[in-house]
């Protein structure tokens, strides 16, 4: 099998520096090589080079930050992801910050319109234009894609909803939003939080999850990982930690079962900030999230 990482080095989603250098680290630490060793035939052709938007230049639309260059860069990474899914070919997206999904699941979409996601994260990530209260667009990649935004801003304009809220399903959530619930709720959205992973475990949860967005098991599945849904005790360097996480292993099984269904057509890795907490932590963030790539793409333990 064929597999491409598309590094992106990315933060304007976001207002902490660093999150761009996840990529970075995620390759430096031997990623491409450790998925070869799983028998993947895996092209690297350098981490994005994303066009500058002068700061100057992107004013906030409403309360959106860098609104213009996070909507460049995720058109261009859902060109290229859109490619490779169209080759065949698995594209592994290593972030940079969530905001970049927006780019990676629109991607998907555009050659698989009938794919479900599984988004593990802390946050919904599902503001709209009307909810935010940050500003910041990596909370709210998933309100594009379902195309929730009641007040139309033209430089998105190019994102088609093509997702539907039957289609994607949360797990690890912990802080959450009260607009962010409200549309959770309102549109029927699947989403397992650490209650559930704590009532029924993670092995329930994942086999839910996947009954719910993907019943026939015959709907190819776009996995995005936010590295910040492991506990901050497993994985502290991003930049919104939030404690009450998933664990080392319960983060491992959901890539491992998603592997199994065999439905697997795109992952992401988001949110790795090497800058944050200190060489120890991030070096410790940084092996996790490859560990986590590596059970997507078929690592077993025995
Ligand atoms: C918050 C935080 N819900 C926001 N979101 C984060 O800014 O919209 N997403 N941290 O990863
Ligand atoms: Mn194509
Ligand atoms: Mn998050
Ligand atoms: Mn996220």
């Amino acid at each position: 099998a064929r597999g491409q990482i598309v590094g992106c080095p990315f933060s304007g989603g976001q207002p902490k520096l660093g999150v761009d250098q996840g990529p970075i680290h995620l390759v430096n630490a031997g990623l491409i090589d450790q998925l070869k060793s799983l028998g993947w035939k895996v092209n690297f052709d350098g981490h994005h080079q994303f066009e500058e938007v002068n700061a100057q230049q992107d004013p906030p639309i409403g309360v959106l930050k860098n609104p213009r260059l996070v909507s460049k860069v995720c058109k261009a990474v859902a060109d290229v992801v859109g490619s490779h899914v169209g080759r065949g070919e698995l594209p592994v997206t290593i972030g940079g910050d969530h905001s970049l999904a927006m780019g990676t699941i629109s991607g998907t979409l555009s050659h698989h319109p009938d794919a479900c996601v599984i988004w593990i994260d802390a946050h919904a990530d599902l503001n709209t234009v009307e909810t935010t209260t940050s500003g910041n667009i990596h909370g709210m990649p998933v309100s594009f894609l379902l195309g929730l935004n009641k007040t139309p801003i033209p430089e998105y304009a190019w994102v088609e909803p093509r997702l539907t809220p039957d289609r994607i399903a949360y797990i690890g959530l912990r802080d959450v939003d009260a607009g962010e619930k409200r549309l959770l709720k309102e549109n029927g959205i699947k989403a397992f939080s650490m209650h559930e992973v704590d009532k029924y475990g993670i092995g329930a949860v994942v086999e839910k999850a996947l009954d719910a967005v993907n019943p026939k098991r015959d709907r190819p599945i776009h996995l995005s990982f936010d590295v910040d849904a492991l506990d901050p005790s497993v994985a502290p360097s991003t930049g919104t930690p939030v404690r009450g996480g998933l664990t080392f292993r319960e983060g491992h099984y959901i890539c491992e079962a998603v592997h199994e269904t065999g439905l697997l057509v795109a992952f992401d890795i988001m949110e790795v900030n090497p800058s944050l907490a200190d060489a120890d932590a991030a070096k410790a963030t940084v092996a996790v999230g490859c560990s986590l790539v590596r059970s997507a793409l078929g690592e077993t333990l025995l």
